[in-house]
């Protein structure tokens, strides 16, 4: 067969961006690009995709066949064996564990229900008993989404920028995070409509925007409270879709009416004015919400969002041109989420009721929980100190905790301690290096997917090349270790019924008349989507109507209505800056693409962007190496200074993930360079969401005398 070209998505982020594979003879992809004709991406796409895609999986360090430990943990003394080999040891230590301490000593850890992969691994679990699969959610979109479930918009990211005539966009950085909704962004700008930006970073969209709120950091929900104040005040509110769809007006207006612009702007450090403003730009509507990451994680991160949700509920800017669409699907398809709440596909109630962290986090982890994980901090504990309960077995794909999760060498020791831990990862990375055996993973350019576009209306596709080596996807693994453990008798119930990725597919397409065939062909399928139909579906919550006033939340004795949550205390004398991590580089997904030569051109070094002012006062020049550290953490993370007003006085900016895979085994510096060497996973923790904060954290700085080099060890 000659060269051909394949319509595709790219699978790389959840952005879902219309790709076009240029693959040759041989089955190899030479070229990833972006596709113009994509009816969502529209030919938006980034270099994650053209450059990070492609050279992984075709990197000369890939993993290619399985790995056995043959030396002490994290020695770096590995051996190959065969597939047969690494699925017969992991079933029989898998089963061993089971056998010894009961299914719930098994865990697996996985991104979140947004792949394949994170389904495959919880329906795994469940099959050998296990609730305690964990997503990395409560570090990512946790709390947006158990506010959105409570409030029952289900508006994930369907937010109309080309009709708009207002975007709210608070704490999203788009022009690095996310190149769809950029390109819609500047659209919007170019044909006049206005955009109010709330972010304590100067971004590129905050400086393109009407109105620019530089908040202190976790402050966000006292403007959100604001706002609906200033709207209930002015009646600017839609009156008729309140009366219609909401529950709880009364409360809520009750709620607000302290909360003045003038009350949220001494919190936050803003303009009443410029609050005032906001609100009137928004309300006069049409207008999109576009919440971000950046007041997500966070301790008061489901409050934060919960105002911003009852704005978009109480504006009736849902379902409507130029607002926030809800997500829907083409009946007789199946979203993963859908697949994981499906009572077919379930344990016993009273087995899910002992899911780690379901008793302190009933809305998070658990049988009414939003993915049904678990809470990852209590696992981590778990791990550690057999309390509630003992997890001695861990099987982990697709997330590289070791450097993602807060408290890194925390983490490590926990996996360090445990009987049983398989890693499938495509290169050596920090968590993969202290497993016993290492599966060597397809990468996205490998797996035939299809997926709901929560951007959509679409059905999204995903198309494979062969894998190279013996790499295998989730699917396969999966299927490959029920049969041994099931030979073991250690499956408990048969709930991951496929045999392949393309049964398994099969079921996702269902009976919604989109075949794989069409998809191939097209690379996508649009489906008819309606706005407004809310008599037809109603609100999937117990009143069926938009809950200002949560039910679910008076039930558990949590806080009813959206309402201010101040961040972690204020900075002191000990540590008087505050830290925001996780800021995107467009170059790296999270820990991903260290190896990739052009990205570390490109973003050589761990930065941490500090204003001039704090610069000079902590005698700290442009490139210099710093030392950061806030209270009750595990100890200093080095970052490299670059000298910006971009941040605010006394705010330091840094990204995440940073390990670098040509230093030491087995950590390659994540416990040196990666910010989550520093932070604590232990910290106070949302009471809906069990979040902890990764920014507004008080934090000390340093400057080090000698530049900290891979290797060097820990420079003074
Ligand atoms: N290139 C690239 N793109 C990515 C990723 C990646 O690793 N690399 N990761 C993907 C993933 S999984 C995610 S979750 C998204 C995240 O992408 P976004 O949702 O855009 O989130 P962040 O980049 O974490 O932060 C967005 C903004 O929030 C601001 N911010 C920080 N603290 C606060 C605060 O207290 N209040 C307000 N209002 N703003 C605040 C930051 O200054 C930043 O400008 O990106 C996705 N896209
Ligand atoms: N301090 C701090 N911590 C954070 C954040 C922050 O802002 N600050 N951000 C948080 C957020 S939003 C997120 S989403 C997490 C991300 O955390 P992770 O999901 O751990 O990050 P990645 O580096 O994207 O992915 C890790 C591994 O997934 C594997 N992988 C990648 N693609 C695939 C695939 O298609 N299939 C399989 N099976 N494996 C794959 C690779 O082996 C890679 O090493 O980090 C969180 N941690
Ligand atoms: S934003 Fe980049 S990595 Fe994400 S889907 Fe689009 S092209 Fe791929
Ligand atoms: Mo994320």
């Amino acid at each position: 067969m000659a060269t051909r070209t394949i319509p595709s998505t790219c699978w790389e982020c959840g952005t879902l961006c219309g790709a076009l594979l240029t693959v040759d003879a041989a089955n190899h992809v030479t070229k990833v690009a972006p596709n113009p004709r994509h009816p969502t991406s529209k030919g938006a796409f980034c270099v994650k995709g053209i450059r990070g895609l492609p050279e992984w999986t075709d990197h000369p360090d890939r993993l290619l066949h399985p790995l056995r430990r043959v030396g002490e943990r994290g020695s770096g003394q590995w051996q190959r064996v065969s597939w047969d080999q690494a699925l017969d040891e992991l079933a029989d230590g898998l089963a061993a564990t089971r056998a010894r301490h009961g299914p719930l000593a098994l865990a697996g850890a996985v991104s979140g229900a947004y792949f394949s992969r994170g389904a495959v691994m919880a329906l795994l679990l469940r099959s050998l008993g296990s609730p305690n699969w964990m997503i990395n959610q409560d570090l990512c979109g946790g709390c947006r989404a158990v506010s959105d479930r409570l409030t029952g918009l289900n508006i994930g990211r369907g937010e109309d920028i080309d009709n708009t005539a207002c975007t709210l966009l608070v704490g999203r950085n788009p022009h690095a995070a996310d190149p769809i909704q950029w390109a819609a962004l500047k659209r919007a700008k170019a044909r006049g409509a206005r955009l109010v930006v709330l972010d304590p970073y100067r971004t590129p969209a905050a400086e393109m925007a009407d109105v620019w709120l530089a908040a202190r950091p976790g402050t966000d929900g006292a403007i959100g409270l604001a706002m609906l104040h200033a709207m209930i005040r002015d009646r600017s509110y839609d009156a008729a879709f309140v009366a219609r769809w909401c529950h709880g007006f009364e409360a809520l207006a009750a709620r607000v009416a302290d909360c003045t612009p003038g009350w949220a702007a001494m919190i936050a450090g803003v303009a009443e004015a410029d609050i005032e403003r906001a609100a009137t730009l928004y309300a006069a509507g049409p207008a999109a919400f576009v919440g971000g990451h950046g007041i997500d994680a966070a301790s008061n991160g489901v409050q934060t969002f919960r105002a911003f949700h009852a704005l978009v509920a109480i504006s009736g800017n849902l379902d409507r041109p130029g607002g926030n669409r809800r997500v829907k699907k083409p009946q007789g398809f199946r979203t993963y989420l859908e697949l994981l709440h499906d009572k077919r596909f379930r344990l016993p109630e009273e087995v899910e009721r002992q899911t780690i962290g379901a008793d302190r986090y009933p809305l998070w982890a658990g049988p009414e929980g939003w993915q049904t994980a678990c809470h990852n901090p209590s696992v981590i504990e778990a791990m550690l100190t057999g309390t509630p309960y003992p997890v001695r077995a861990a099987y982990i794909s697709g997330v590289n905790i070791a450097v993602t999760y807060p408290d890194a060498r925390r983490t490590l020791a926990a996996l360090r301690s445990l009987e049983v831990l398989a890693v499938a990862a495509h290169t050596m990375t920090p968590t993969a290096a202290v497993a016993d055996l290492v599966l060597p993973k397809t990468t996205t350019l490998e797996e035939e997917e299809v997926t709901l576009d929560p951007g959509g209306p679409n059905i999204a596709y995903t198309a494979a090349v062969p894998a190279r080596g013996e790499a295998r996807s989730d699917m396969e693994i999966a299927v490959g270790l029920l049969d041994r453990l099931r030979a073991r008798g250690a499956v408990s119930a048969e709930l991951l019924p496929w045999r392949s990725q393309a049964e398994f597919n099969a079921c996702l397409l269902g009976d919604s008349g989109i075949a794989l065939e069409d998809l191939r062909r097209d690379g996508w399928a649009q489906f008819p989507y309606e706005l407004g139909d809310f008599e037809q579906r109603g609100f999937a919550t117990p009143t069926g109507k938009l809950e200002l006033f949560a039910e679910a939340a008076a039930r558990h004795g949590l806080d009813p209505l959206p309402g201010y949550v101040a961040p972690p205390p204020a900075a002191d004398r000990a540590f008087p800056l505050l830290l925001q991590t996780g800021f995107r580089e467009k170059t790296y997904h999270h820990s991903r693409f260290r190896d990739q030569a052009w990205a570390r051109k490109v973003a050589p070094d761990p930065e941490v962007r500090i204003h001039p002012e704090t610069a000079a006062t902590h005698g700290i020049a442009e490139g210099d190496w710093v030392a950061v550290a806030v209270p009750d953490g595990p100890g200093e993370c080095r970052l490299r200074a670059t000298v910006t007003d971009r941040t605010q006085p006394g705010v330091l900016t840094t990204g995440m993930g940073w390990w670098l895979p040509e230093a030491p085994a087995p950590d390659f510096a994540a416990l040196e360079i990666n910010v989550n060497a520093a932070l604590s996973y232990r910290a106070t923790a949302d009471a809906m969401s069990g979040s902890v904060d990764i920014g507004g954290l008080p934090c000390r700085l340093r400057r080090l005398a000698t530049p900290w080099s891979p290797g060097g060890g820990l420079p003074g």
